[in-house]
């Protein structure tokens, strides 16, 4: 079953490996991938069931890419992208990822040096070959080994941004559950967990016809290659060279199951413990009482397995939510003094980082977004488009007045939802701010985001945090460090400083929904959580379809134990606003 997100998935494929053989991410036809999945994806019909004439009666789509869709829906499959993907087998498109070697470079790289993977790469740079080519230096060759190292790339144990294996694992379990045999299904491992990068998806499904569920996966387009093929597991893996496990169990056991392969490995030997000291077994198949030593492990009576909530309250635990599963004190606390009271995605009420058009970058009016905002049930809203510093996408200063009123005149449309006139002020190389301090202090809220210079010291990068979060027109610092999980190192900092500085001016950290940011990561979150530093989880929105993502920064603050206090957008609207006005001079 092909599905639009399918589609979607199959044109940005087209993206990346089309840049690759164009030596260049703007040429004509790359950009007209992109054009299509981007007005495909506003477009949200179901776009298996519309004809060639149909999508290229689609702004932004054109013939070439419309027959594409028609022949992947069709076949299953798009021949230019398998010629594509045999040229650029998934070891050599991570190189892609890498700063500074951008297409060009990296064909360049592979002609000249015969570099197929991040292994070779870095023998090539051991051992300077890459400071001889045209275009690079000495410089960049040091660069390129930092990048390596601080993105954690390595060929052998590759792995992947939750950015590419969410979306990927999220279409495979919609497939899964489309069949009438399956009772239930759940991706569990790392991605449940919501770790930042992926070893390999491990998805469960619960069924009493493991047959006909392995017969459908081994089928499915988006098997590149199969590794085991066997009665209640299968694994195989994608065009992209990941590693996707799927196994069946019996329904009365998927408690057990999905229990044990979300892991961690470290949260399960705790339990094991916890188990065997009260007298019990825990496997995947479930909590047996094995009081009665002498007993033959399959005549064990079963104590709880059908879900994960009574196999934790048959230890005598709280339930703990996946993303605290790393064996990092959850285990004691969900046994004795209790888990903090987490916050969830039904606590929040306003999103405070959010785009319009007005932004060079947002996608979406301020009608629609203010909509979307409303439809999602929202007490407050901060509209936040960019500051003038950031050129391409900023705004002047009068630009800014009459986005005020506009803002004003869209708001009377919504007199339940309190609109908030914000921006999102650029941190510059020294920590200074767009406009002048007085013009600032009108915005009724503000994030403050680093966006560039990311080459500076530990000590630099620092210094303009701080004084970024002194500065009394900012209420929030927003993606802290600009990272692109697996693609851009983020800027390096000292925590304590900064934890430090956000306490003494009250400025809260934003985590930021965005799947390539997560960013405060979830460790930074538990430290600023520890010394009682005000978080707010934002989705970054530049288009209508993009407010989702504030469940994944739910996610990534519950890694961090983020309690619902601490996190200025659950707070109810006049003790919100009263925070946020807190410093204005
Ligand atoms: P990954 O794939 O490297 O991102 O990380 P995980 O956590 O998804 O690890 P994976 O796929 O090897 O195994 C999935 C889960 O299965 C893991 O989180 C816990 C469980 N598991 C796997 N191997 C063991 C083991 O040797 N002992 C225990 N207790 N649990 C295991
Ligand atoms: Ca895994
Ligand atoms: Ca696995
Ligand atoms: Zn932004």
């Amino acid at each position: 079953m092909t599905t639009s997100r399918d589609v979607l998935a199959m044109l940005s494929e087209l993206v990346t490996l089309t840049s690759l053989a164009e030596g260049s991410p703007q040429s004509f036809k790359v950009r007209a991938y992109e054009k299509a999945g981007l007005a495909l994806e506003a477009d949200g019909r179901d776009l298996t069931t519309l004809t060639l004439k149909e999508l290229v009666a689609v702004d932004g789509v054109g013939k070439a890419t419309a027959s594409k869709i028609i022949e992947f829906v069709e076949t299953g499959s798009v021949e230019k992208l398998d010629t594509l993907r045999k040229e650029f087998p998934p070891e050599f498109v991570e190189l892609s990822r890498i700063p500074g070697l951008g297409p060009k470079t990296l064909m360049l790289v592979r002609s000249e040096l015969g570099i197929e993977n991040v292994d070779q790469l870095k023998e090539a740079i051991a051992e300077e070959k890459l400071r001889t080519l045209p275009g690079l230096g000495a410089t960049s060759e040091a660069k390129i080994s930092k990048s390596i190292e601080r993105l954690g790339l390595s060929g052998k144990d590759r792995r992947t941004p939750i950015a590419d294996a969410l979306p990927l694992a999220e279409r495979l379990v919609e497939d899964l559950q489309s069949l009438p045999e399956t009772v239930e299904v759940e991706f569990c491992g790392s991605l449940r967990r919501f770790s930042e990068t992926i070893g390999d998806i491990d998805i469960t499904v619960a069924s009493d016809h493991p047959d006909v569920v392995m017969a459908h996966v081994v089928q499915h387009n988006e098997v590149a290659d199969l590794v085991v093929n066997g009665a209640t597991k299968t694994s195989f893996l994608t065009a992209a060279g990941l590693q996707v496990d799927v196994r069946v169990v019996a329904p009365e056991q998927f408690g057990a199951a999905t229990l044990y392969f979300t892991g961690s490995k470290a949260h399960n030997i705790e339990l094991r413990q916890r188990a065997i000291d009260r007298g019990m077994l825990l496997n995947e198949y479930g909590l047996m009482d094995a009081s009665d030593e002498e007993m033959d492990a399959a005549d064990r009576p079963v104590v709880a397995s059908r879900t994960e909530a009574e196999i934790y309250a048959a230890l005598d635990m709280e339930f703990v939510p996946p993303p605290m599963r790393e064996g990092t004190g959850e285990v004691p606390a969900a046994s004795g003094d209790g888990l903090p009271e987490l916050v969830q995605r039904s606590h929040i009420k306003g999103d405070l980082h959010y785009h319009t058009d007005r932004s060079g970058d947002g996608r979406s009016s301020v009608e629609d977004m203010v909509d979307v905002a409303a439809k999602a049930g929202y007490d407050y809203l901060a509209i936040t488009d960019h500051g003038v510093d950031l050129a391409i996408n900023g705004s002047t200063a009068e630009e800014m007045l009459e986005h005020r009123d506009h803002i004003a005149e869209v708001a009377q449309a919504h007199p339940d939802m309190t609109l908030m006139w914000g921006c999102e002020l650029n941190i510059g190389k020294s920590g200074g701010l767009d406009y002048d301090a007085d013009f600032r202090a009108l915005f009724d809220y503000t994030v403050a985001s680093v966006h560039s210079h990311y080459d500076q010291t530990i000590v630099e990068q620092t210094d303009r945090l701080v004084a970024a979060i002194a500065d009394p027109t900012v209420n929030s610092i927003g993606h802290l460090t600009g990272r692109y999980i697996g693609r851009r190192p983020g800027i390096e900092l000292d925590y304590t400083v900064l934890i430090d500085a956000l306490l003494e001016y009250d400025v809260a950290l934003e985590v930021n929904g965005a799947l390539q940011r997560l960013d405060a990561a979830s460790d930074v979150v538990r430290k600023a959580v520890d010394r009682g530093v005000k978080l707010v989880i934002n989705t970054d929105s530049h288009h209508v379809s993009e407010l989702g993502r504030m469940e994944y920064g739910v996610l990534t603050a519950q890694r961090g134990w983020a309690p619902k206090d601490l996190v200025v957008n659950t707070w109810d609207r006049n003790r919100f606003l009263e925070w946020a006005n807190g410093r204005k001079p």
